[in-house]
């Protein structure tokens, strides 16, 4: 997800944010290029010049006072920006499943809306055993439609029921009988999708909502069919409502342009995000870390979440403190490659390092990271624990004995070494715009 954006914004800021000076030149060519990235993403006019102009508002009006360069100043300031065009600044409060009651999925045919009603019921499962869950379709028209969402029930461990009744009305007045008298917590009512939004779905959707009352709403947007899902939201909001909506197939090549103008355009919050086919390919969409990760700052709280299990606490215990303390040696650089090798492939991982932003990578691209990843770690090896420490001393001799005792080459040693400083300098950054707060 944003792996565009990201790999676009992380070269234009790193360039501005080692800067000492802004001039209207540099700022107007920054601005220029965000702009340019952010209509190749796919995001709607209006929403880029407001977002653009919001900004050169922002950073002429502002002071230069914190601790921060400007051209760091500027960064913050866009990241700052980029959180609320996410949807940081609205409530986020209310965007959970609801206890009880009804969970209604509506959208497009083919948006995602079955494979959704899983993962959801999926991850409720997961942080409740104890929930019950009853699933139910209203997909009346695709024959096959009803038989997927009983075998994901399955799959997911919740309970299922199929309406004797052909109709769409007669089976949500059934499905709805069913669930009052069972006791169950929660029915997911997945309903039939269009390709086109047409008033008879929408009159039908309307019947299902007073029929059925849901508690909670919820729009499943494909975030790979660009713009034109922005102006379908906007058609099932004015005619039936919802409450907060989630974005399917983000995993694959969508330039995201939908994540960013979603919020911005619906005034109603992305909750979670689909990021694969698989039931449990759904994240939690988190604006603030959303937009650190498309500046390529890294998504460092995730990444502690993810090592949680994985990574002993000690482990983890360092590498915060290492991160907190804005400066980190080739020890922890070290370390931090060492916990990628055991936490998962070099393509997932990325995209949480700072300063590494997730490029689309193809499979040797891949292989040659991994490869790249290995020989890292074994110059860093045969380093000594001095030149681990202060990485500056290392000069021509040292270099050539290290490459020697690695099996590598200078060349390597310096690409590691710039790595490293890529990596440091984001480090800074974050620490001196307060990105640790959870430490
Ligand atoms: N890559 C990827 N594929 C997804 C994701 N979510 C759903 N899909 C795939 O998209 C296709 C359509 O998904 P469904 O869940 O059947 O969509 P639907 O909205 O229920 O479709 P209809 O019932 O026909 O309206 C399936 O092949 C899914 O596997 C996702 O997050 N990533
Ligand atoms: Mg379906």
């Amino acid at each position: 997800m944003f792996d565009f954006l990201s790999s676009r914004f992380s070269s234009v800021f790193s360039r501005i944010s080692g800067q000492s000076s802004l001039t209207e030149q540099n700022i107007d060519e920054t601005l220029h290029k965000v702009r340019e990235a952010l209509f190749e993403a796919d995001v709607p006019y209006q929403v880029v010049v407001d977002f653009i102009a919001d900004i050169k508002r922002e950073v002429v009006g502002q002071k230069i006072t914190s601790s921060l360069r400007p051209g760091e100043q500027l960064v913050k300031i866009m990241h700052d920006r980029l959180k609320n065009l996410l949807g940081a600044d609205k409530d986020r409060k209310d965007i959970q499943f609801p206890a009880k009651g009804v969970v209604l999925m509506i959208g497009l045919q083919g948006s995602g809306k079955t494979t959704t009603v899983a993962k959801c019921i999926k991850r409720l499962i997961m942080q409740d055993k104890t929930k019950k869950i009853l699933c139910a379709s209203v997909d009346l028209y695709r024959p096959a439609a009803i038989d997927q969402l009983q075998i994901l029930s399955q799959n997911v461990g919740a309970s299922f029921y199929r309406a004797p009744s052909s109709t769409v009305i007669e089976a949500t007045k059934e499905i709805n009988a069913f669930f009052k008298q069972g006791s169950y917590d929660l029915l997911f009512l997945d309903t039939a999708g269009r390709l086109h939004v047409d008033q008879q779905m929408l009159n039908e959707l309307k019947e299902i909502v007073s029929i059925s009352r849901p508690t909670c709403s919820i729009l499943v947007v494909d975030g790979m069919i660009g713009q034109e899902s922005l102006t379908v939201a906007q058609q099932f909001n004015t005619a039936v409502g919802f409450d907060w909506a989630i974005l399917s197939k983000l995993d694959s090549d969508a330039k995201a342009g939908v994540a960013l103008a979603f919020s911005y355009m619906l005034k109603k919050p992305i909750a979670f995000i689909g990021t694969g086919e698989k039931v449990d390919d759904l994240e939690q969409f988190h604006p603030e870390r959303a937009a650190g990760k498309i500046l390529g700052m890294g998504d460092i709280q995730s990444l502690l979440e993810r090592a949680e299990q994985k990574i002993k606490k000690q482990e983890q215990d360092d590498m915060a403190r290492s991160l907190m303390s804005g400066t980190i040696t080739l020890s922890d650089f070290a370390r931090q490659l060492d916990m990628m090798g055991r936490l998962g492939s070099l393509s997932s991982l990325m995209q949480y390092m700072p300063g590494m932003p997730s490029v689309s990578l193809g499979k040797e691209q891949l292989a040659k990271g991994e490869e790249q990843m290995k020989r890292f770690r074994a110059i860093i090896n045969s380093m000594t624990p001095k030149e681990r420490l202060n990485e500056r001393i290392l000069n021509g001799s040292r270099k050539m004995r290290i490459a020697k005792g690695a099996g590598a080459t200078v060349q390597e040693v310096n690409l590691l070494l710039q790595k490293f400083e890529e990596s440091k300098q984001f480090v800074k950054l974050l620490k001196r715009m307060g990105k640790f707060p959870g430490f």
